[in-house]
Parts: structure tokens; C-alpha cells; sequence
């Protein structure tokens, strides 16, 4: 039976943060939702210590197998996620990773202290890889940042600290070798790539962002070489993911050396590609890939 961390799930398919806002969905499903839940785990979008209202518009735009979206972090800060988001999600028939966000050491430190509080919460995604606000520590990009940054934080809770990795650097297995010095349990990848397109209508930016972060299979191959090249240098366990749209790509990532895999982009295709991709998986192990 897979795990995250120890923690036992149903399946190895959790989805990407983000991409999936199964609070929207419950409304529009209804108790459904929960009887046939897409994820293994639900990982939440990423909350900061203060609300953000994102980016203005236009956010997202499509682009060749992909797309690039310049959301900005939208949320209703640490204390609304806790007062209204929260029980919602608690109410998900999976254990729930709460992903967090911030501009600095000492608000990292008050998220996490708050969030790993909380016994709805089985374990805490540290995104430390958004392309898409402006922070003066980029703590993913520098090796040394990730490691204090984990030493600061690993004390403060007992809960499962997954590292989400930036693909935006030369060398991603060094950042991953810090997060596994400083006591994260496991790592993601990959975030969105840093992108731009123009409108052809106006020549202007696409987005009102200027840039973005690209997502869909057009990432694939990309992913799966960082994948391969981080999971050859940790031993704790990866979550893999970009672009994956079937159970032969979600078997291309297990064999990339992924121990479990999440679906980000296809989501918003396909609502229920999470358990779609699983009841693939069955069937797509490695070495029985489509050819
Ligand atoms: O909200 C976003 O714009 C965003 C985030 Br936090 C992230 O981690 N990755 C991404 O592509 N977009």
C-alpha cells in the first residue's frame, strides 16, 4: 500500500496544490465527492500569514500542450484558512496537507506552528517555489536559505514537512539535498517553469503579471529528468508531477523514481482525473508503458 511519509493511502495519486479546490467542488457534487474523492491526500492551496488578493487579470493563458498562469497566491490568509477552510477540508475523505507560504523565516516559523497544531492536518507542504510573487528570499533557489530555513522549522512540529522544489535553478538536487539536511520528509516537484507569452492581438503580455509559471504536459519530459536527478541524490521519498494526463505518464514518473505522483493541470480538464489516472496506474506499471 503506498504512503506519504507513513501515513497509509489508497492510492498513489494526490493532487498538485492549486490546481484542484475541492471546497468549490463539494459544492457543486455534494456529499458525491466525498464517496468518490479523485485524491489518495488533498493537498491545499498555499496560504501566507496575511490575506493576498493575487494578481489582476488576465491570470492564466494557454499555450502549446500547457499553460501559464500568473495566479499569485490569492487567500484568505493563516487565520481565515484556519476559521473557514479549514473544517471544510477536514471533512475530505483523505488526509489533508496543508501547503504554506512566506516572505521570511519568522512568518514560516508562525505558519507552521499554527497549521502543524491542528490534528486535521497530517502533514505540511512547504512551497518555497511559487514563480509568480516577488520575495526578497527566494529560499528555494539557495541551497544554504533551504537548509536553515528547514533547521528553523523542522523543531516545531512532529507532522510530515514535504519541501516543494523549484524546477527554476541549475542544479534542483542541490536544493534537495539541503531540504533532506535540514529534516524535511520528503520532497516535491516539479513547480511551474518561469514563462512568458505575448497577446497576438496587442503585442502585449498575455498576462497582466508580465510572466508566469508554465504547467501541462509540455513540462513532462523536464520533470522527469529532475526527478531522476534529485530522487538519485536523497533518500527520502519524492512526490512527482508535471503534466501528467494518464496512468502511462503517472507510471513514467514511478519509474523516474517518484514514490507517489500528483495531478495538477489535467484537473482542471478532467475533475476527476485523480482517481481516473489511479484506476489507470493499475494497469500502466513501467515496462508495460504505451509504446
Ligand atoms: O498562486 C500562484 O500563482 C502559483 C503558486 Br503559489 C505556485 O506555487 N505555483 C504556480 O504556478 N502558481
Amino acid at each position: 500500500m503506498p504512503d506519504l511519509c507513513g501515513i497509509p493511502l489508497a492510492h498513489p495519486v494526490l493532487n498538485a496544490s492549486g490546481t484542484y479546490d475541492a471546497i468549490a467542488a463539494r459544492r457543486v457534487f455534494g456529499d458525491a465527492l466525498l464517496e468518490d474523492f479523485p485524491f489518495a491526500a488533498f493537498v491545499s492551496k498555499t496560504i501566507t500569514p496575511e490575506p493576498r488578493a493575487g494578481n489582476a487579470p488576465r491570470r492564466i493563458w494557454e499555450t502549446p500542450a500547457g499553460m501559464i498562469n500568473s495566479i499569485g497566491l490569492p487567500n484568505k490568509g493563516l487565520e481565515g484558512f484556519l476559521v473557514e477552510d479549514l473544517p471544510q477540508l477536514a471533512e475530505l475523505p483523505v488526509p489533508l496537507v496543508v501547503s504554506v507560504m512566506a516572505t521570511g523565516r519568522e512568518e514560516f516559523v508562525r505558519l507552521v506552528e499554527a497549521v502543524g497544531a491542528r490534528e486535521e492536518v497530517a502533514a505540511i507542504e512547504l512551497n518555497v517555489s511559487c514563480p509568480n510573487v516577488h520575495s526578497g528570499l527566494i529560499v528555494g533557489e539557495q541551497p544554504s536559505e533551504t537548509v536553515a530555513l528547514l533547521q528553523a522549522l523542522r523543531p516545531l512540529t512532529a507532522k510530515p514537512l514535504i519541501v516543494k522544489l523549484t524546477p527554476n535553478v541549475a542544479d534542483p538536487a542541490a536544493v534537495a539535498i539541503a531540504a533532506e539536511e535540514g529534516g524535511a520528509d520528503a520532497v516535491s516537484l516539479i513547480n511551474t517553469l518561469k514563462a512568458s507569452a505575448f497577446d497576438p492581438a496587442s503585442g502585449e503580455p498575455a498576462l497582466a503579471a508580465g510572466h508566469g509559471g508554465l504547467s501541462g504536459p509540455a513540462v513532462r519530459p523536464i520533470a522527469l529528468q529532475q526527478l531522476r536527478a534529485v530522487t538519485a541524490a536523497v533518500s527520502v521519498p519524492a512526490i512527482g508531477m508535471g503534466g501528467i494526463c494518464d496512468g502511462a505518464d503517472a507510471a513514467e514518473f514511478l519509474a523516474a523514481g517518484a514514490s507517489l505522483v500528483a495531478v495538477g493541470t489535467e484537473s482542471f480538464r478532467d475533475p476527476g482525473a485523480g482517481s481516473r489516472i489511479a484506476a489507470e496506474l493499475e494497469t500502466a506499471r513501467p515496462g508495460t508503458l504505451r509504446v
